[in-house]
């Protein structure tokens, strides 16, 4: 009655998904009361590599995303005993969760539905009964406007690494997590050493592939699990999950003797050589993030003091 059949495994293989999807691997949320809808849409979605997780009522989805980040969620606006409109509100009214993409699956073509969710902040409105390749296009067009927003505004253009408004709300998010599951954590603040020299001997862009160097030379250095971000001009930040102060100077040191000793860049046949002088601060509870990310700076600081081109904490 939906107007879905259930697919053979080898019609499924025949149909290969929809390949544009694949590309996302986006992390969605399935939120609908219909066990048979949902078992198929996870079905067909997890064919296109998506990692598909299901509610089958508010609640359930409220723990879910709580629990979970998602890049996408589709909502079930006619759902028993609560309908779909609790859990938009619940997603609306959250500042971590208000901007995730939103797509509303209704059971009804109705006008002043469509114009409420659209109000509420819906990205899109399909009508059931609907076809599985015009939702995939749908969510893939949102999964990738997404990616293109936030390749914007959370991206350093010069660099390719975040950018520090999206350290400071992953960081935010990252303490929250802690709170929960305790384990150590450690900020690194990074400061070029006599960078000034560098701009003002070889000029402006010399001084900008120094900053791609090093910025690359970090990045293949860490753990995918690793936060890093450019803080300001020559200043670059690192949050190290699950790393204790001790741990966090160690990886740094050894970073450091690689930027020593490696040219981070090359221009006109010439090779540029650079040091840092880095701070290490681990987390401690009850510590807001602003004065945690002043310890790491302060330590920063006493590696100036302390002659450059060294780690402090
Ligand atoms: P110290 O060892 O004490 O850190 O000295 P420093 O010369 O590195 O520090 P200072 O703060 O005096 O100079 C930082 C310089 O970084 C000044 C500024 O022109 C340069 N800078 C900031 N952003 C950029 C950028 O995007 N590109 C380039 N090329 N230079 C930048
Ligand atoms: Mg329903
Ligand atoms: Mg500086
Ligand atoms: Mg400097």
């Amino acid at each position: 009655e939906i107007g879905l059949t259930e697919l053979s495994m080898d019609e499924q293989k025949e149909h290969g998904g929809s390949s544009l999807l694949r590309t996302m691997k986006g992390r969605i949320l399935l939120v609908d009361d219909d066990d048979s809808l949902r078992t198929y849409l996870t079905r067909r979605l997890q064919l296109d590599d998506c990692v598909v997780h299901e509610a089958g009522d508010v609640d359930t989805a409220k723990r879910l995303l709580r629990e979970h980040t998602y890049d996408l969620v589709t909502l079930d606006l006619l759902m028993h005993p609560e309908s779909g409109y609790e859990l938009f509100e619940f997603l609306k009214e959250d500042p971590t969760l208000k901007w995730l993409p939103l797509i509303v699956l209704s059971g009804r073509d109705d006008l002043s539905d469509k114009v409420r969710c659209f109000h509420l902040g819906a990205d899109d409105y399909v009508t059931k009964p609907f076809q599985y390749e015009e939702l995939a296009v749908r969510i893939y067009a949102l999964l990738k406007r997404t990616k293109n927003f936030e390749q914007l505004a959370f991206r350093d253009p010069l660099t390719g690494v975040f950018n520090r408004r999206y350290f400071e709300l992953q960081i935010g998010l990252e303490l929250q997590r802690i709170q929960r599951y305790p384990a150590p954590i450690s900020l690194v603040f990074i400061d070029i050493d006599s960078f000034k020299n560098v701009n003002d001997t070889y000029g402006h862009h010399v001084g900008d592939l120094v900053l791609q160097g090093l910025a690359h030379v970090l990045q293949v250095n860490l753990r995918s699990t690793d936060l890093l971000a450019r803080f300001g001009g020559e200043e670059f930040v690192i949050a190290l999950p699950n790393t204790t102060a001790d741990q966090a100077i160690g990886i740094m040191q050894q970073i450091l003797e690689t930027v020593r000793e490696r040219a981070v860049a090359q221009y006109d046949g010439q090779q540029f050589y650079i040091t840092f002088s880095a701070g290490v601060a681990e987390y401690q509870v009850g510590l807001h993030v602003n004065e945690w990310i002043t310890k790491a700076d302060d330590a920063m600081y006493q590696a100036k003091q302390g002659g450059k081109n060294q780690v402090r904490r």
